[in-house]
């Protein structure tokens, strides 16, 4: 996946790649990511790439020339891309966007700083606009870090075999059970017996359990989406099934 970054912070976005998974798939060649800063386009004595807004207000605005040589050049560098604005104003990220997103031959993903940029770079060239939240940040660079973060670990041959076993969809769309290293008992509390018990097939069960009971607890909602099936009812302990099932009536009603 090759991935380009419309930024006026490239160093920024660039720390990205510096750790953890998106450093492991740049190094495998699964990603490719790269940075084009507006200012580059800038040809006046202060570099300017923004202007006051027409109607008045406060602040400035990325201009539309700078920040559209900046795509263009972008766009050479990734053939095929699929352009996204990072912007409050659009849809939410999630699993599913971002597979959709790592399917894409290439993104760029556009940044915006101030207080936005001009309507017509929105209008003429880009095809998404995505969302990592119901807040406003200092500008589009967090969330294009948030979507490549998201996106390597989903790249083929990123993950060892141990994440890209294909799983039902209903425990993907389950919280993650509680993890414990040594020591065995530390400040007086102890790992959960069935986990040095060495019974898999024990320790599983408890684990998509914890799961489920974990999910029940802080995501209730998640449950909207796939219901219960036959394992899960069962695993499910009697003090969270009853209010899955309730929730789960709910979607069904709420979908009607
Ligand atoms: C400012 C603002 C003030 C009052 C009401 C709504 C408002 N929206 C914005 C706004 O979108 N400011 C942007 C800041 C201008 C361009 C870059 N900025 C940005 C991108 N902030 N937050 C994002 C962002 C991107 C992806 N997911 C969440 C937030």
């Amino acid at each position: 996946m090759n991935i380009c970054v419309v930024t006026l912070f490239p160093e920024l976005v660039g720390a990205v790649g510096i750790s953890g998974i998106p450093r492991v798939a740049i190094e495998q060649g699964a990603l490719a990511l790269s940075c084009v800063s507006p200012r580059e386009f800038a040809t006046n004595r202060h570099r300017t790439v923004d202007d006051r807004p027409f109607g008045g207000g406060p602040g400035m605005l990325m201009i539309a020339e700078t920040l559209s040589l900046a795509i263009a050049s972008a766009r050479a560098a990734v053939p095929d891309a699929h352009v996204v604005l990072m912007s409050p104003q659009g849809a939410r990220l999630n699993r599913a966007k971002v597979q959709a997103l790592a399917a894409m031959p290439g993104l760029i993903l556009v940044c915006g700083r101030y207080e936005g940029i001009d309507q017509r770079i929105v209008d003429a060239l880009i095809d998404e606009q995505v969302s990592i939240g119901d807040y406003v940040l200092s500008g589009g660079e967090l969330g294009a870090m948030v979507v490549i973060d998201a996106i390597a670990r989903r790249l083929p041959g990123v993950l060892g075999d141990a994440q890209s076993v294909v799983q039902d969809s209903f425990e993907t769309d389950l919280l993650d059970h509680p993890h414990y290293t040594r020591p065995e008992r530390w400040q007086g509390a102890d790992v959960p017996l069935v986990l040095r018990s060495g019974n898999h097939r024990a320790i599983d069960e408890w684990r998509l359990q914890q799961r489920l009971s974990g999910t029940a607890r802080a995501r209730p909602d998640l449950f909207y989406e796939h219901g219960l099936d036959d394992r899960a009812r069962a695993l499910l302990t009697a003090e969270w099934q009853h209010a899955a099932e309730t929730i789960e009536k709910l979607g069904r009603l709420s979908d009607e």
